[in-house]
């Protein structure tokens, strides 16, 4: 098995310090954030903004604002900023970070219910930020709600906008798309092409089994306040590093190492 890849998704776009007062959400707070989870042992860093009043943007000024102190604090890391955003925000919006100088973003493969709101991603949607990635060289991590979603990709690979291997984080437990069981993580791994490397993001309670899963299938983990403010029920978890902290224990009980952000880059071939 490769080693394990930790991702952690820090920040979000829904949560809020009323829901957990340890949320980053100024550049600052999301750099110190950021390195704590590196230390810890994440190689990625899954990046959402927030503007002055702490609501969710896609500015490209916040972005790279943010992205120049996670750097300056963790060069090596890999950043993963997101295209989805937030629910509502439109194509010109979520395109912004693609124009950083980045390794990775976020490609959503499909619309879905995403609580009471529809996180809308056309085909046109898809098409257009898959081209942008494809002119930019930044590998895509494919963001997969529902198992349908892997057929849009793989669609996407026919029509030459996608290159394989596809790298793959399947998101499960979102109200509105797949539930978080193993079962249906299972159906996943089944349902893509050989050669795919493909990482989970459990929300809230089916954070921790799911991790637990993919460190025995030979996959990755996602955790993180993005996914899950809590470390177990009723508990808040107290930082982002103390969820990675979490993984890389699981990890080494099940005799799985770790991927620095070096290693990390040569299991996901990025270029
Ligand atoms: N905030 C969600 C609506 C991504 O980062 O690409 C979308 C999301 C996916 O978080
Ligand atoms: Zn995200």
């Amino acid at each position: 098995m490769d080693k394990l890849i930790i991702t952690a998704a820090i920040c979000g776009a829904e949560g809020s310090k009323d829901d957990n007062p340890n949320l980053p959400i100024t550049p600052e707070e999301l750099a110190s954030e950021a390195q704590k989870a590196y230390d810890a042992g994440a190689s990625i860093i899954h990046l959402h903004v927030r503007d002055d009043n702490g609501e969710p943007t896609q500015s490209y000024e916040v972005f790279r604002r943010t992205i120049d102190m996670i750097k300056n604090r963790c060069p090596d890391v890999i950043i993963q900023p997101s295209t989805g955003g937030a629910v509502g925000m439109t194509i010109e919006e979520r395109m912004q970070p693609l124009d950083i100088d980045v390794e990775m973003a976020t490609l959503t493969a499909g619309t879905v219910n995403f609580g009471d709101g529809v996180f809308y991603n056309s085909p046109e949607y898809i098409e257009a930020f898959a081209k942008k990635m494809r002119e930019r060289k930044i590998k895509p991590e494919i963001e997969v709600f529902e198992v349908g979603m892997i057929n849009n990709a793989l669609g996407l690979v026919k029509r030459g906008l996608l290159e394989e291997p596809l790298h793959f984080d399947f998101v499960m437990g979102v109200p509105g798309g797949i539930t978080g069981t193993v079962k249906n993580l299972l159906h996943m791994v089944e349902s893509i092409p050989k050669g795919s490397t493909w990482t989970v993001a459990g929300i809230g309670r089916a954070e921790l089994p799911l991790a637990a899963a993919a460190i025995i299938l030979g996959g990755h983990v996602r955790v993180g306040f993005e996914d899950n403010l809590y470390y177990r029920y009723k508990q808040l978890a107290k930082s982002n590093a103390e969820l990675v902290k979490r993984v890389v224990r699981l990890a080494a009980e099940l005799e799985r190492e770790v991927a620095t952000p070096q290693e990390a880059r040569k299991i996901l071939k990025l270029s």
